[in-house]
């Protein structure tokens, strides 16, 4: 006899869902029995539930189809939050299966009583679009409907779907007719709109009269699949376009037009445009604290243009001269449709000139030869052997500014996936699990630093189990560098909690990769990068490639503003400051700079 986990198996097969990543639990057994009958799917294994998210994120990243997790009840669903908040706030598209105790134990659910079980409805509304609970195998078709509906519909955003045991066990007839998904809502976005047409033709003006227009594109380009429609209007109007990280490929990097990404670990060409521009058009951005230089932009002087797909987001932070409410893709078909061509030398030819005296700046920084290595010349080799269709994860930390400045992109299209959502620690490698069987025919690079790859070491076992066509860079400056810097910045000198090392111990990435299946290489000297990176690319397996390199390097702006200005140099052979009880013996010796 069928049962629930087959009937929800089954739905989630009519929807096109091909991968699903997750850990069993009791609760959840009669699901991975109902996938084991669906031919066409394939449950992936992760050592972490977290991981699960952060994978199904991803994914979803990259198809526009909902990532799907599951999770057992209880410390299999504590564990999706990382990825759900990360999902939530980047507006992904994410299904999470939550397993749930049977229903009539549902008095004894609450305070540990019956074991594993808590207010899990409570506790995944705040960070879902919506936590749906299944009352019953009756009601379960209709809820999966819509778990898709929600998750692909307006903002796109994350679903909990909770299930309790009995209703994945109980007995289920089959056959019925009642298991489609619509399969509109099987993709994001489900339903175009477009801004309503009095405000098109309010932008275009704006458009067609100012001197120095800017677009700022972010994620919503690539979630609504415009970033042909994007190039179109630079080209057209001689636009200059920068992105936030999480819509960095919304144009090719290499066009003259395309600045970079705007943010404090960005572009500083980006940067000086964002100022120079009298009309900044935000494009599918959401005008976070990042990308608006803490809402330092837009300037009181300048036009602003806001089309977000979510009219909450319109005027969150400042009045925008036009906003659009509709989907980007949608309404930019209808701008381009009636927008005339401008040229605008004078604005091109600024552009121009910023653009080049930053390419300097980065090819400068590029060519080092210094040991320990500069991120940046790892990054450079990376970028030469960075082919169109890559995909490039970054985690969190210093790795997201190097990846943002020295690899460009090759093309419109989303092959930059960041974390931005929340800029967790450790979304690279988990993330790289959903990226890989979303492209399987794509490489899958990882940059991380070594504190946020150590959140994820177990998940390499999952990439040697999998086979994925996986690199990852681990830049390791032996410390968690940017809290070791703003320590020493902002806090005279303070050296607390922030190295990865002990005076004869330090953990050997490379190592660990081998042990668990990889391929392992480490690197300390540049010339050496290019044949690691090389060997990994060629490797039968998924790599690892850890470098070293330097603990004084960071793409944060104000810190090296602040380094530049020699005022919290640390002085070789200096004790830091340390909090009394931390004092002698255990105070920490400064790193002594390289020759
Ligand atoms: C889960 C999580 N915990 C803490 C932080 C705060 N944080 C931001 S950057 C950073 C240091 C990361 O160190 P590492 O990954 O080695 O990168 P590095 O700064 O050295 O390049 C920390 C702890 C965070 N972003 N995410
Ligand atoms: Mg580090």
């Amino acid at each position: 006899m069928a049962h629930g986990g087959d009937l929800l198996a089954l739905m989630l097969g009519r929807a096109g869902v091909s991968h699903v990543f997750g850990q069993p639990g009791g609760q959840t057994a009669a699901l991975y029995d109902g996938i084991s009958h669906q031919p066409a799917m394939r449950h992936l294994l992760v050592r972490d539930e977290r991981s699960a998210a952060y994978a199904a994120d991803a994914f979803a990243r990259l198809t526009g189809r909902p990532g799907v997790c599951d999770v057992t009840v209880g410390p299999g669903t504590t564990k999706l939050a990382d990825g759900l908040v990360e999902s939530f706030n980047a507006s992904v598209p994410v299904i999470a299966l939550v397993g749930e105790l049977p229903t009539d134990w549902a008095p004894l659910r609450h305070k540990g009583v019956a074991s594993q079980g808590f207010d899990q409805v409570s506790f995944l509304s705040t960070i879902t679009k919506s936590a749906i609970p299944v009352p019953s195998l009756t009601a379960l078709p209709d809820l999966v409907r819509s778990a898709f509906r929600i998750a692909t519909s307006g903002r796109p955003g994350p679903v909990a779907l909770i299930v309790p045991h009995d209703v994945l066990d109980a007995d289920w007839a089959g056959g019925r007719d009642d298991v489609g998904v619509d399969d509109r809502t099987a993709h994001a976005p489900s339903f175009r709109t477009v801004a309503d047409p009095a405000s098109i033709v309010e932008a275009m003006a704006l458009l067609g009269a100012a001197a120095r227009p800017l677009i700022v594109a972010g994620g919503g380009v690539h979630g609504s699949g415009a970033t042909a429609q994007l190039a179109d209007l630079a080209e057209r109007i001689d636009a200059v376009v920068v992105t936030s990280f999480s819509g960095k490929g919304a144009v090719d990097e290499r066009a003259p037009y395309a600045a970079g990404v705007l943010n404090p670990l960005g572009s500083t060409a980006a940067l000086k445009l964002a100022h120079q521009a009298d009309l900044v058009f935000w494009c599918g951005c959401k005008v976070g604290q990042n990308t608006s230089q803490n809402w330092t932009l837009p300037l009181e002087r300048q036009a602003t243009i806001q089309l977000d797909i979510d009219p909450e987001e319109l005027g969150r932070t400042f009045r925008p001269s036009v906003a659009l409410n509709g989907d980007v893709r949608a309404t930019l078909d209808a701008l381009l449709r009636d927008l005339g061509p401008a040229r605008r030398p004078e604005w091109r030819t600024e552009t121009a000139l910023i653009m080049a005296a930053a390419a300097a700046q980065r090819a400068a920084e590029e060519a080092s030869d210094s040991v320990p290595i500069a991120p940046q010349r790892v990054m450079a080799e990376l970028s030469a052997r960075f082919a169109p269709g890559d995909v490039v994860v970054s985690d969190a930390s210093f790795s997201a500014g190097w990846i943002a400045s020295h690899v460009p992109s090759r093309r419109g299209g989303r092959d930059f996936l960041f974390a931005r959502g929340q800029g967790g620690l450790g979304y690279a490698v988990p993330a790289a699990l959903g990226a890989a069987v979303a492209r399987p025919q794509s490489r899958i690079i990882t940059v991380s630093g070594d504190g946020g790859f150590s959140y994820a070491l177990g998940e390499l076992a999952t990439h040697a189990q999998i086979g994925t066509r996986s690199v990852h860079i681990v830049l390791n400056n032996g410390s968690l560098g940017w809290l070791a810097m703003w320590q020493r910045l902002y806090f005279d000198g303070l050296r607390l909690s922030v190295d990865l090392e002990g005076p004869s111990a330090a953990p050997s990435f490379a190592g660990v990769a081998r042990s668990l299946g990889c391929h392992g290489q480490e690197v300390d000297k540049p010339s050496e990068i290019g044949d690691a990176l090389d060997a990994a690319f060629a490797a039968d397996r998924p790599a690892v490639v850890e470098v070293r390199v330097d603990p004084e390097a960071t793409p944060i702006h104000s810190f090296r503003r602040r380094l530049a200005e020699g005022a919290a140099q640390p002085r070789p052979g200096t004790v830091y400051r340390l909090p009394a009880w931390r004092r002698s013996p255990e105070t920490v010796q400064v790193r002594q700079p390289a020759d």
